[in-house]
């Protein structure tokens, strides 16, 4: 039975006492190292417009995208946190276009890739946004950085940060998913979600419905499916959707449903996906499958595909089990349909 009084600290302490020495005591440190961050981060939020810290840094960052003065602190706040933890070798971070390394990172030192703050359009206008990991095993090479390429079933950890109401870290070492609310009297993370399950089918399902148009036919066609009402098999679903990753996956893990991300498929021979792989796709993809989901790209399940690049992006359709397998029908029909 789950200790719902105990904090990260002693969660993971315990944990990785039980575990592999070296290894799993770099990712304790390197998630205790993101726990910190995570307290600095939400205070920073909160007092973001009473000192001036919202809005544009200037400039885009590697895959294009605005460069917020909120992500270049989060980011620059998860480095110094990692470098202080002595267990991380390597960040592979969405504000910078090749890892930075961290020597003093030890021989079992891990790599991790992360978002420092996604959902970063959501930070003007009050909504909740979230940090992203994964860690990998650093192996002792040099550079580290490369250690974070290849499949997402290298991953030995991974989790997020929610930024709402209130501060929520959710993780994953491999053995079923945990969540701590931060109390924020005692600066403690504290386990309040223990073995998050997801259902093994949900009512709701969060897509960009405005890019319905860029979609291949199987995509529209089991949204179609979705929004068609049938009171036997519990349609039409609900449609949420925030712009911040870590929220949508965060309520289609407590509550079921389906989130995805599809390609662009505009050109059909060159499917366009949004989300990074590394630090959105894959990390996402271990938490939903250690609480009983399922993720997908459509095609293939998500963590057997391999990165080969730091900032590499692929489509997503992640949440309960059966809603996800439903969404692959879909997706496999209309694909033989289109080779027939
Ligand atoms: P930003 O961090 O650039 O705001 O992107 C957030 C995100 O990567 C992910 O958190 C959202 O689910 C998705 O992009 C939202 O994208 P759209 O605005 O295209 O729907």
């Amino acid at each position: 039975m789950a200790d719902r009084s105990m904090t990260l600290d002693e969660h993971l302490r315990s944990r990785s006492a039980a575990a592999l020495p070296g290894l799993a005591r770099s990712v304790a440190g390197v998630l205790i190292a993101i726990g910190r961050s995570a307290i600095r981060i939400q205070a920073e939020l909160a007092h973001a417009a009473l000192r001036g810290r919202l809005g544009a840094a200037g400039g885009q960052n590697v895959t294009g995208d605005t460069v917020k003065k909120l992500d270049v602190w989060g980011h620059e706040t998860v480095v110094d946190a990692l470098r202080d933890s002595g267990a991380c070798r390597a960040l592979v971070s969405e504000e910078s276009a090749e890892p930075v390394e961290m020597p003093a990172g030890g021989a079992e030192g891990v790599v991790i890739c992360c978002d420092p703050v996604d959902g970063s359009s959501n930070l003007d206008v009050g909504g909740s946004v979230g940090t992203i990991f994964a860690l990998r095993p650093g192996r002792g090479q040099k550079p580290a950085g490369p250690m974070a390429l290849g499949p997402g079933s290298d991953q030995v950890a991974a989790g997020y940060v929610l930024y709402g109401p209130s501060t929520i870290l959710v993780y994953t070492m491999g053995e079923g998913v945990q969540g701590f609310t931060l109390d924020r009297d005692r600066g403690e993370f504290v386990l309040t979600h223990p073995e998050i399950r997801v259902p093994k089918r949900g009512k709701v399902y969060g897509v960009n419905e405005g890019n319905a148009s860029t979609w291949d036919p199987g995509q529209r066609a089991y949204v179609e499916h979705l929004r068609t009402p049938d009171k036997a098999s519990g349609r039409p679903y609900s449609l949420r959707y925030s712009g911040a990753m870590v929220a949508d996956v965060h309520r289609t893990l407590l509550d079921g449903g389906i989130f995805m991300y599809p390609s662009d498929m505009t050109d059909p021979g060159r499917p366009k996906p949004k989300l990074r792989l590394l630090y959105e796709v894959a990390p996402m993809a271990m938490i939903a499958e250690q609480a009983g989901g399922r993720a997908s790209t459509g095609t293939g399940r998500v963590l057997d595909l391999a990165a080969t690049e730091f900032h590499q992006r692929a489509p997503i359709l992640v949440g309960s089990p059966d809603d996800v397998a439903l969404a692959e029908e879909f997706h496999r029909r209309h694909a033989a349909r289109q080779g027939a």
